[in-house]
């Protein structure tokens, strides 16, 4: 049957299961634009920026496990993609971003709108293509799904020239399976890896799991809790694995890294053997890499073979699906109790409880601890909460607790501001079923509000907390530390964000003491659509613990006694 290239594109995005695209027209993308209003099937979501368009297409990725498609036009649009596709590739989140190019004839010529789309972003896709012939599209972008979810997620690129979009093409659907013979990605351990890792297991007194976003990516939640119940081995968790094991559950340390907690950074540095489970060492989690756990055995377990020895040297590096390893691991391992060293963390765990998570007076202030704890309350922490990046980030990962899988969805590998407001719409659009919670800095914020004006078209409903400090913190946080409070650059204004949220037509509210803070959170969950509330925190407040940037994991700068008291409760209360 005669289709022209770009209906097949629509074509294409029906037959993998596509049900929203994000994105912005312009010339060199008019064609497929146009054969869109014949595939009604597919909501497209006009964005602000397109810059919002990749992040959408991320956020419907890390909601749902699918591929999240975007699309922009060439020159500009296509530049615009570039931090939304950067950060998908740090945290491997599998999207599709389709552009438009200019006509085939005119590629080399600095055309109006041109730009090499696919050379700019080689190093921040898993794989792109320029396709230039109609009956190139279908396959290439088949290939572009396939490659996008399978092994190791990531973004795929597929820029389109108009004359392709415009020509005929004989399209005979997607019977075929793709197949790609120079792309295989390890799905099954090594038998002498895997075998090599269960006697190190099997040795170990003091282990400790490093477990990473690979949890959340190969559907691993079940047989790591059936691992650890049998192993009785303590869990950290990076930023981006928060939710892969419960944080409820005894064995859980919590997070591990510049801001995780005390106690589990020094049960790392003290650990026999860690297990480190789809993770990647990232600076943020090692700290100084020749002082990191120096008394471990090492295990890595990652489907991408490049990650073993990219940053830490192990013993044994077992490449794998991880939800195949583990299941495998399960049986493998021999059941173990460990009383004293689960005793030993605890003691660990004891002085770090009374000293670096915030136990905030009730002074009158509001703290940012304050919001997102009282959030995580006031949700039952049933809710999928999207943050941008800083200190309410940190907060987030410290005082809310995450007991299910792609209920944290955060920039952890690029820590891109501005990623928190479009990355919820995108993963409403996934999870119209679940309460979402926006999370963002004042400065992060107003790096891509103006999709508040996508909220209200599409009418969807989203709660935003912006935790308000007039500074953008985590850099006026460093300035306090390591410049003698020298504030270069970091006390910003803002527009009065309750009547920015009224100019789009939403909804809008202010709380500027704890007392306030319960009742704006349930007039929020009440309202239908978007609702933004606008915390006016603390203005000078730290994220404790702190592992200064290339430190020893175990010289954290831990808070200062004397704001240390407040209440005592348990930990469990905070
Ligand atoms: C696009 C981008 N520019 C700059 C930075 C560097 N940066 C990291 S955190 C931060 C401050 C964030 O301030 P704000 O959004 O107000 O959040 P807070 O830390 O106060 O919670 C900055 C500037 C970044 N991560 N991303």
């Amino acid at each position: 049957m005669k289709r022209t290239g770009a209906q097949v594109i629509w074509e294409v995005l029906r037959g993998e299961g596509v049900d929203t695209v994000f994105g912005y027209p312009g010339g060199a993308i008019l064609p497929a634009y146009d054969a869109m209003l014949d595939y009604p099937g597919i909501h497209h979501v006009l964005v602000r920026h397109e810059q919002g368009a990749a992040h959408m297409a991320d956020g419907y990725a890390r909601a749902s496990g699918k591929v999240g498609v975007c699309m922009a036009t060439s020159g500009p649009g296509a530049t615009n993609l570039v931090t939304g596709i950067a950060t998908a590739m740090m945290d491997s989140s599998p999207i599709v971003c389709i552009t438009g190019q200019v006509p085939s004839a005119f590629i080399g010529k600095d055309a109006f709108q041109e730009t090499d789309v696919t050379g700019v972003t080689q190093p921040i896709t898993k794989h792109n293509y320029l396709v230039t012939r109609a009956e190139d599209i279908g396959p290439a972008l088949r290939e572009a799904f396939y490659i996008a979810r399978s092994g190791r997620p990531g973004p795929v690129l597929v820029d389109i020239t108009k004359d392709a979009q415009q020509a005929e093409v004989d399209w005979r659907g997607a019977s075929e399976p793709v197949r790609l013979p120079g792309y295989r990605p390890t799905l099954t351990a090594l038998p002498e890896e895997f075998q090599h890792a269960v006697e190190l297991i099997d040795a170990a007194e003091r282990p400790v799991i490093l477990a990473g976003a690979g949890v959340i990516q190969s559907g691993a939640q079940a047989e790591l809790r059936a691992f650890v119940d049998r192993s009785e081995m303590p869990v950290a968790l990076t930023l981006l694995g928060l939710g892969g094991f419960p944080a409820s559950h005894p064995l859980c340390l919590g997070m591990m890294g510049m801001h995780g907690e005390a106690w589990v950074n020094r049960a790392i540095q003290q650990a026999d053997l860690l297990l480190a489970f789809g993770m990647r060492f990232d600076d943020r989690v090692t700290g100084k890499l020749e002082t990191y756990a120096p008394r471990a055995r090492k295990i890595h377990v990652d489907i991408d073979p490049a990650e073993i020895n990219k940053n830490v040297p192990v013993d044994v590096g077992v490449v794998g699906d991880l939800r195949d390893v583990l299941a495998d691991l399960n049986r493998a391992v021999a059941p173990r109790k460990r009383p004293e060293w689960l005793a030993h963390i605890d003691e660990l765990r004891g002085d770090s409880a009374v000293r670096d998570i915030q136990r905030l007076p009730d002074d009158g202030h509001l703290y940012a601890a304050h919001v997102i704890h009282d959030l995580w309350r006031l949700t039952g922490g049933d809710a999928i909460v999207v943050t941008d990046v800083g200190q309410h980030q940190m907060w987030e990962a410290q005082y809310f607790k995450h007991e299910r899988p792609r209920t944290l969805i955060t920039s952890g590998g690029l820590g891109t501001m501005g990623f928190a407001l479009p990355a919820a719409i995108g993963a409403r659009f996934a999870r119209p079923d679940a309460e979402f919670w926006v999370i963002a800095g004042d400065g992060g914020f107003q790096m891509t509000a103006a999709e508040l004006s996508t909220c209200a078209q599409e009418g969807i409903d989203l709660n935003i907390a912006i935790v308000n400090n007039g500074f953008l913190g985590m850099v006026r946080q460093w300035q306090e530390f390591f410049y003698e409070r020298r504030y270069a650059a970091t006390p910003i204004g803002s527009p009065d964000f309750v009547k920015l949220a009224e100019a789009h037509g939403l909804r809008g509210l202010r709380v500027e003491s704890r007392g306030e803070v319960a009742g704006a959170v349930e007039a929020a969950r009440a309202t239908k659509g978007t609702v933004l509330i606008d915390f006016r925190v603390e203005q000078e407040d730290a994220v404790y613990p702190m592992v200064p940037a290339g430190a020893d994991l175990d010289q954290m700068i831990r808070r200062p006694e004397r704001s240390a008291p407040i209440y005592e409760t348990g930990r469990d209360e905070l």
